[in-house]
């Protein structure tokens, strides 16, 4: 059996950005709007007002602060609401395969060796734009990869569990480099009419380069990291759900409904997702000899601030510092797949060799993925 390592990573940021404030100025112009146009309606009782959304309650709630879009105009536009993304002819590259690609160059770059070296290519996030061809062959065939390319999608986990399949591969011999890329538009499938809602997500691509350790250097600046074990855990649940599929147009009743976009029980999952994803990490990491409470470093998926604290309180058995449990959310959002892998990213230059971190993933299904790494 091969040993796998994380070889690089890679992150593409939209360059349009939409603070707490603009996204509230938007929602409220078109909540006065849809209360003036139902103002009957209203009075009557069978319709329900619209009241205002707030910028103070969107950074206590969730740790908010901006977001990173594809299209800032759509967005804040009170009679648009969604981003403005015009569909491309087939022979140009898809938005999602184009983000994917950058994220994924910038990780070969870092890498330092060739993209023909990468024997297999996963797209793992939380929304594919089509049906098929799959994204991931999009992305083999513009980085010039032979081999094979599938996409999975296990939402908010769809990293975690993208790193696992790639290290399962490694290990049983099926590639000896696998490209994994997490393209998220996150804002084409939120609710941006939706006040309880339309503050969570932002739109990003990262990407990881996971290889087999016996052609990896072991050490120097090219030194990636030794994955010391992967968890994978799913529990069906309908509070977070998003009904969007190809079967829309057998329902013509369905088409525009609320729940063919994000819809979730906020309170639900936060108070059954944190004791099953603190206890999935305490498990695993007793399971490899690991101290939780040694762990330098988390790099939990971006959900909510207080989430990412208690789960980080429950692992590290104290309140963690920004510097162990990495926070990415005040600028980029809840990104889905992508958060733990953009905290990983920006914050694992200052880890010396031996020193041990987690990646680790939780969302929809229910879905969590636990990735111990040491640095080599
Ligand atoms: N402005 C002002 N007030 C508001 C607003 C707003 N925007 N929204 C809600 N309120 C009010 C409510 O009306 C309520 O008022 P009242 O008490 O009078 O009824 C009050 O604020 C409290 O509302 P909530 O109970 O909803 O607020 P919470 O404190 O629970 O915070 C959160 C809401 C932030 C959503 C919180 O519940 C949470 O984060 N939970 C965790 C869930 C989570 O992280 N889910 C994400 C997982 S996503 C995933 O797996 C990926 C899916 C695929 C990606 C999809 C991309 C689109």
């Amino acid at each position: 059996m091969h040993q796998a390592v994380i070889a690089a990573t890679g992150l593409y940021t939209p360059d349009q950005s939409i603070s707490n404030a603009e996204l509230v100025e938007a929602f409220n112009a078109y909540a006065v709007r849809f209360n003036a146009d139902n103002g009957a309606a209203i009075a009557a009782g069978t319709v329900e007002a619209l009241t205002p959304s707030s910028a103070e309650f969107i950074e206590k709630a969730s740790g908010i602060r901006a977001r990173f879009v594809m299209n800032k105009s759509g967005i804040l536009d009170p009679a648009v609401m969604r981003p403005s993304i015009p569909e491309r002819p087939n022979e140009e590259i898809s938005i999602l395969a184009e983000m994917a690609v950058a994220a994924a160059r910038q990780a070969i770059d870092r890498w330092g060796k060739p993209a023909s070296e990468i024997g297999a290519v996963l797209c793992a996030a939380s929304n594919m734009q089509r049906a098929y061809p799959a994204m991931a062959i999009e992305v083999q065939q513009a980085l010039g990869i032979e081999g094979f390319a599938f996409d999975m999608n296990v939402a908010c986990s769809s990293a975690t569990f993208g790193i696992k399949t790639a290290a399962d591969f490694i290990a049983s011999g099926s590639a000896k480099a696998v490209l994994m890329v997490n393209p998220e538009i996150c804002s084409g499938h939120l609710n941006f009419r939706d006040r309880d809602s339309h503050f969570i997500f932002g739109d990003v691509a990262t990407a990881v380069i996971v290889e087999a350790a016996d052609q990896a250097p072991k050490t120097g600046e090219g030194a990636g990291w030794d994955i010391l074990g992967t968890r994978l855990k799913t529990q069906f649940s309908n509070n977070i759900r998003n009904n969007f599929g190809f079967l829309n147009h057998c329902a013509p009743e369905g088409v525009g409904a609320k729940d063919k976009l994000f819809v979730q029980e906020g309170r639900k999952v936060f108070r059954e997702v944190v004791p099953m994803v603190s206890e999935m990490i305490v498990t695993h990491a007793a399971d490899l000899g690991i101290d939780p409470t040694g762990l330098k470093r988390l790099w939990l998926h971006q959900a909510n601030i207080n989430m990412n604290e208690m789960i980080g309180r429950r692992v590290l058995g104290r309140d963690p510092t920004r510097d162990e449990n990495v926070i990415i959310l005040d600028t980029y959002a809840n990104t889905s797949s992508a958060g733990s892998i953009i905290a990983f990213h920006r914050a694992n230059s200052d880890f010396a060799a031996g020193e041990t971190g987690l990646i680790c993933s939780f969302g929809a299904g229910y879905s969590a993925g636990t990735v111990f790494v040491r640095k080599r």
